[in-house]
């Protein structure tokens, strides 16, 4: 028995990497195609040709289904315009699950410094930026490998600000459909199924569907606070335990205090309001 991790599943087929090889195995019957995931790490019989048995997952997303993924890669571009509001979606996503993410600028043979100095002004001390181009190889090769060394990444964001482009750059020899941006600016959605490239240096990638749309629907209002890392800075000194940094006075809330200072984004903390009352909101409606 050895210990391998599903890269591509297709028509009750895996294809799974060990350290040392990649096999193509059918499930066992009692292990339902639906119930393990790209991404998963599985117990395989070599000689029966058969995944034995799904080992515990570090986490995973259902749309699309992937598991034990370590790293995310929420890539924007100047061209469709960056909808930070979604960035912040992601970025609580996938903080809570444990997920690094790494904000990745692509297309910037056309973008100005003045979207780049936003985006970094904003998520800066937050996460790692990347600057791209998916068009040249030179430029994505050497700034994309190093970061995605020895890890298991996602491409995610937007529809059309060339995720796949990416994953083709850096895999000339797979050339999966790109979109072109349709005339109203938002993009096709072209990624359909879910598997795992790896690279020359062993780091694997998974491409996903862009959205256009993305909703935080199981996060309490003290889940949104929790996956703020750059309030964790200050938060600990506001007067109450359970400060939510919206309603408290500023001389109560090391969090406005940050904010007043310049030493928290001001456009992401009003995101941050916004996405607290959302939830708010919610649990009115469930629990009254
Ligand atoms: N100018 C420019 N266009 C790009 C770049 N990367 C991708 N594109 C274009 O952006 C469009 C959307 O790309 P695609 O990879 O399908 O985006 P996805 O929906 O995020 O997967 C396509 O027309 C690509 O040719 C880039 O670095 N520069
Ligand atoms: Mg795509
Ligand atoms: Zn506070």
């Amino acid at each position: 028995m050895i210990k391998a991790q599903i890269i591509k599943a297709v028509a009750g087929e895996f294809q799974v990497k060990s350290d040392t090889k990649v096999l193509t195995l059918k499930g066992r019957k009692k292990l339902k195609e639906d119930k393990l995931y790209v991404g998963d790490f599985v117990e395989v019989d070599e000689d029966l040709g058969v995944v034995e048995r799904l080992l515990p997952r570090r986490n995973f997303l259902i749309r699309p289904p992937l598991a034990n993924v370590e790293q995310a890669l929420i890539v924007l571009a100047p061209i469709p315009k960056p909808d930070l509001m979604l960035v912040d979606k992601l970025l609580i996503k996938f903080f809570s699950l444990g997920i690094t993410p790494v904000i990745v600028i692509n297309k910037i043979d056309i973008c100005s410094t003045a979207v780049i100095e936003e985006i970094t002004a904003q998520y800066g001390k937050i996460c790692q930026i990347c600057l791209i181009s998916a068009l040249d190889y030179n430029t994505t090769s050497t700034v994309l490998n190093p970061v995605l060394s020895g890890k298991f990444s996602i491409l995610t964001g937007q529809s059309a600000v060339g995720k796949t482009s990416i994953l083709n750059c850096l895999l000339p020899d797979v050339q999966m459909e790109t979109g072109e941006l349709s005339r109203i600016g938002r993009g096709r959605n072209t990624t359909r199924h879910s598997e795992i490239f790896v690279l020359e240096n062993g780091a694997m990638l998974a491409d996903t569907p862009g959205f256009n749309a993305f909703e935080l629907d199981d996060f309490s209002p003290e889940n949104i606070i929790d996956n703020y890392p750059e309030f964790k800075d200050f938060s600990p000194n506001c007067k109450y335990n359970n400060c939510n940094h919206i309603s408290e006075k500023i001389e109560d809330c090391a969090v406005k205090r940050a904010l007043a200072e310049g030493k928290i984004s001001k456009p992401r903390y009003e995101r941050f309001v916004q996405l607290f009352n959302t939830a708010v909101e919610k649990e009115k409606k469930i629990y009254g």
